[in-house]
């Protein structure tokens, strides 16, 4: 069996699983929003990290209706999580560019939401610098469209795709992740510190949230909360987790 059957196999057996990451909002230390994070439970390789397919999911075709799950779990548990009086601002998923892509995305996105009762604000898509970057019509139309439902846009990994920065001024998005490998502190090579200190001017004239991710010490915390950004995700807040870990630590802190 190839690993593309598998995957179609899994989508249909329920082997789908969502782990979410909670991003901080760094003076109050509440948790404002949360990742979902995409695990394959396969029946024989284990817990399966999207390393291991999305790409393959990608590349046949498959990523669609692997995403309409995700999409679909995430908000589901987002409404479980309100009905136990959490309220968490934004549940986020990712978007590979080829769901951004598709035709059906705005409708299944606007079929999940009605299923779930989840309101669109609760809801945001992270797409990545290089597909934002393309600039075309299609995809300008597309994120209006998403904008006009009242979904919440992040630029994931931002930084990374070498973009022109005049796209951040003309796209509807609300956020940009500051990609990891901008916000290791290392004395040798400054040029990362000064990009992220660029990268956190720009966004405080364009209005847009910035959230520091890929924070696995309290070092780079201090620092990016020194340089003003307000928010952080990264393996020394948590790692990703299922719900029930996440309520579980979301009622130890409070
Ligand atoms: O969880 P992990 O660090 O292994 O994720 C690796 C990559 O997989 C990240 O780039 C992340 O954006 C991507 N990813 C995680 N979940 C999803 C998902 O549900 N859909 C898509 N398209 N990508 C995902
Ligand atoms: O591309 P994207 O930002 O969606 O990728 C998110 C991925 O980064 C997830 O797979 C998540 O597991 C991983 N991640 C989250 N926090 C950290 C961290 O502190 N360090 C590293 N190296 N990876 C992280
Ligand atoms: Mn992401
Ligand atoms: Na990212």
């Amino acid at each position: 069996l190839t690993l593309e059957h598998e995957l179609r196999e899994g989508l249909s057996n329920g082997e789908i699983t969502v782990y979410y990451q909670p991003q901080i909002h760094l003076s109050a230390g509440t948790i404002t929003g949360v990742e979902a994070l995409v695990r394959w439970q396969h029946p024989t390789r284990g817990l399966l990290s999207p390393g291991e397919f999305i790409q393959l999911a990608e590349e046949c075709g498959l990523i669609v209706e692997l995403g309409v799950i995700v999409l679909r779990m995430a908000c589901q548990e987002m409404k479980l999580w309100e009905r136990q009086g959490i309220s968490y601002e934004t549940v986020w998923v990712n978007l590979s560019p080829r769901q951004f892509q598709s035709p059906d995305l705005i409708t299944s996105i606007q079929d999940v939401l009605r299923e779930t009762g989840l309101s669109p604000t609760s809801l945001g898509l992270e797409i990545t610098e290089s597909l934002a970057m393309k600039n075309t019509d299609l995809i300008m139309n597309k994120l209006r469209q998403l904008r006009d439902l009242g979904v919440r846009i992040a630029i994931d990994d931002f930084g990374t795709g070498y973009s022109s920065l005049s796209y951040l001024q003309q796209f509807p998005i609300n956020v940009i992740k500051v990609d990891k490998s901008f916000t290791r502190i290392s004395s040798d090579d400054q040029n990362p510190r000064f990009i992220v200190t660029a990268i956190l001017a720009l966004a405080r004239e364009l209005n847009l949230r910035v959230i520091a991710e890929g924070m696995e010490h309290i070092e780079q915390i201090h620092w990016m909360r020194q340089e003003g950004c307000d928010y952080a995700q990264g393996y020394v807040v948590a790692r990703p987790m299922t719900p029930e870990m996440l309520t579980k630590m979301h009622r130890e802190l409070c």
